[in-house]
């Protein structure tokens, strides 16, 4: 399948990044705990390596206990910071706090040395529907929140400021302009991440089918009432049909089953459906 998007907003994105990363002490990482790997982005690679990281697998509540353990597990050994969350609910918003303080601990201990009161900047990244805006939201819930220019800013940045001693950055999602694993493009496009309007969505949402019926099976039985037992096109068929996305005639209506699965996918209403494990090589 052959996914092309015009990367041209994305890349002014990346590029106010580049400027902005030097306006923070350090990054929050979204990631969407149903496939974390997919959604790093190498492109980020050169612009957070100076700064201190807390990756965070957010949609918690969209994968079961033992893969979000096998995931946490699997970043820690790898020396990296990371933090589950539910931004929906709010839930651990603050173990999140916590754990952006602690990778700045360094720079805390300094400003408390001095006597001073140091609000720790961080700028929230990661692929476009991770929940960046949702969690930073989550944070500053029932909390004094300033958003919109800095003083001596010219261009509209979205400073959130928590009570917490901690200011936010908001960013747009960033693609890579290209993505070489099929695997991780497939996983994208599942997740929302890239737009549909560039997509073949029929052509996805057959994929789809066929990965759960695969790797995840009972999923769509559960969801649709129908026998996973088949090849992906008559599986996907007969969701049409459970469903009654029919055509006059009683043809499959195909461009509205496939919005249907992968909306219910992206939402959370096939429940907790990971793409990828710690394990997976490819
Ligand atoms: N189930 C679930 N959905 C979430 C969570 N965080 C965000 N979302 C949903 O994911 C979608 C994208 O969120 P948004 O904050 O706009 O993503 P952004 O593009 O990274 O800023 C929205 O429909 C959110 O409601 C979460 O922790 N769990
Ligand atoms: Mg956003």
């Amino acid at each position: 399948m052959l996914i092309q998007w015009f990367p041209g907003h994305m890349a002014k994105a990346l590029r106010e990044m580049e400027k902005s990363i030097a306006k923070v002490d350090s990054v929050i990482y979204m990631l969407d705990a149903r496939a974390p790997f997919s959604c790093i982005n190498p492109q980020f690679d050169n612009l957070i390596k100076n700064r201190p990281v807390l990756y965070v697998l957010n949609k918690c509540d969209l994968v079961k206990q033992e893969d979000l353990k096998a995931w946490v597990d699997y970043f820690s050994s790898n020396g990296m910071s990371v933090v589950y969350s539910n931004s929906l609910n709010g839930k651990n918003s603050a173990k999140v706090i916590s754990s952006l303080k602690e990778v700045n601990a360094a720079k805390l201990q300094r400003a408390e040395n001095k006597g001073v009161n140091y609000a720790v900047k961080a700028m929230v990244i990661g692929m476009p529907n991770t929940g960046k805006s949702t969690l930073i939201n989550s944070l500053a819930k029932d909390k004094k929140t300033i958003t919109g220019n800095k003083p001596g800013v010219t261009r509209a940045e979205q400073w959130i400021r928590l009570q917490d001693g901690i200011m936010l950055l908001d960013t747009p999602g960033t693609l890579c302009h290209s993505i070489v694993v099929e695997r991780t493009a497939l996983n994208l496009a599942f997740l929302g991440s890239i737009r549909d309007a560039v997509l073949d969505v029929e052509g996805l949402a057959l994929k789809f089918v066929e990965y759960c019926i695969t790797s995840q099976k009972g999923v769509l039985n559960k969801r649709y009432n129908v026998d996973e037992n088949e090849t992906p096109l008559v599986v996907y068929e007969r969701i049409a049909k459970a469903r009654g996305y029919l055509l006059k005639g009683g043809e499959t209506d195909y461009s509205r089953t496939a919005a249907t699965i992968l909306d219910d996918f992206r939402k959370g209403r096939l429940g907790q459906v990971i793409l990828e494990t710690p394990y997976d090589k490819d």
